[in-house]
């Protein structure tokens, strides 16, 4: 019996292997998420020469080649639309990058069993000081049958995601994605130009000392939060504290370090998000099945990401993510001194 003498394995050979999770999927999950890989590739090797690029010109003028320069969220908003528009299982994408819906209208896509809503690069903003950046994903299988997807495919609870993923482009780059049996991590090799699996069934410790928050808008934070943090920093050897504060304005990244060491992101309502500003169906929701199938929680402070209803593909929520016994701490604190009426109230007039 012939027994591989590599330990190595790739991301596709895994997919495949796993596919028997799913007794009635003929692969074309796996198909999809191969697809979303392949883009993660191509983006990651813009990312990487951004400084170069900037070098070369700026976005919106014309490279050494005569290619038009794109912003690198623009680029890698591209890259993921071509790759699930060819692969031909996914019948449309909510991207952070479009205002409406993209419907993919070519026949073998329109009746794609599966919609994608997607950050193509959160962070971004973070790539012209060369900080680590992220791509954020999250899988449904459609809830229209024939015909090309409508909005409500997308406005699914986060409870429904068939899987859910990010792809952190830092000093590696990984892929880390749950179809709901666990959560596994996959660097990329670039010598052989494959994500290999390198953090096999990745738990989140219960309890952390990271936390990670904008504390610059501590003054416009729920009263609890306020108090939550100041307990956070209190003299409290016995309890691990103070925490460390570790917050690199890339949630990809924060989340990911939190993910391993055990830690909570927070970003609460604010005078200037007074919803949040994360949004719900391509950022929330994918961390929170993250987070939960790790062992994590997900909150809005109050409701569990995962059963909050969208309304809007872009909607905002506040997002209480990591060390579920440190949500569970942030989430007593907002209950005890906040006031009950900044708890997020979900109706379809405001929902960004
Ligand atoms: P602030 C990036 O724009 C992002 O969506 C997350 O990746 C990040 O955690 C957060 O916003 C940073 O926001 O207001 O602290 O700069």
């Amino acid at each position: 019996m012939y027994r591989p003498s590599r330990n190595l394995v790739t991301l596709g050979e895994f997919i495949i292997e796993r596919q028997a999770d799913f007794p009635y999927a003929k692969g074309e999950l796996s198909s999809l998420l191969s697809d979303i890989s392949i883009a993660a590739k191509i983006v990651n090797r813009e990312v990487n020469k951004a400084g170069l690029v900037n070098i070369l010109g700026e976005a919106g003028t014309d490279n050494i080649q005569g290619e038009s320069q794109k912003k690198l969220d623009v680029f890698a908003n591209e890259q993921f639309l071509a790759a699930l528009a060819s692969g031909g299982e996914c019948a449309g994408v909510a991207s952070e990058e479009n205002d409406d819906i993209i419907l993919f209208d070519n026949h073998s896509t329109v009746n794609g069993k599966y919609v994608v809503c997607m950050d193509p690069l959160d962070g971004s903003s973070n790539i012209d000081v060369n900080v680590s950046v992220g791509t954020i994903f999250s899988i449904y299988r459609r809830k229209t049958k024939n015909g090309p997807a409508t909005v409500e495919d997308f406005l699914q609870h986060g409870s429904d995601q068939v899987a859910a993923g990010y792809i952190v482009y830092g000093s590696s780059t990984m892929l880390v994605y749950t179809t709901g049996n666990g959560v596994n991590g996959f660097t990329l090799d670039p010598s052989i130009g494959e994500f290999c699996l390198s953090h096999p069934e990745m738990r989140i410790p219960k309890k952390g000392n990271i936390y990670s928050v904008n504390q610059g808008n501590f003054i416009h934070f729920p009263e609890g939060i306020k108090k939550y943090i100041k307990n956070c920093q209190a003299d409290d050897k016995a309890n691990n504290k103070p925490y460390t504060l570790r917050y690199i304005g890339s949630l990809v990244s924060d989340f990911h370090r939190n993910l391993i060491k055990g830690g909570i992101y927070i970003y609460p309502t604010t005078l200037n998000s007074p919803k949040g500003k994360l949004r719900l169906i391509y950022e929330a929701n994918p961390m929170a099945m993250i987070a939960e199938q790790a062992g994590g929680k997900a909150t809005d402070g109050y409701k569990d990401i995962l059963e909050i209803k969208p309304l809007d593909i872009h909607q905002r929520v506040p997002l209480y993510v990591g060390s579920e016994s440190m949500v569970n701490e942030s989430m007593k604190f907002l209950h005890e001194f906040s006031d009950e009426n900044m708890q997020p109230q979900y109706n379809a007039k405001s929902v960004n």
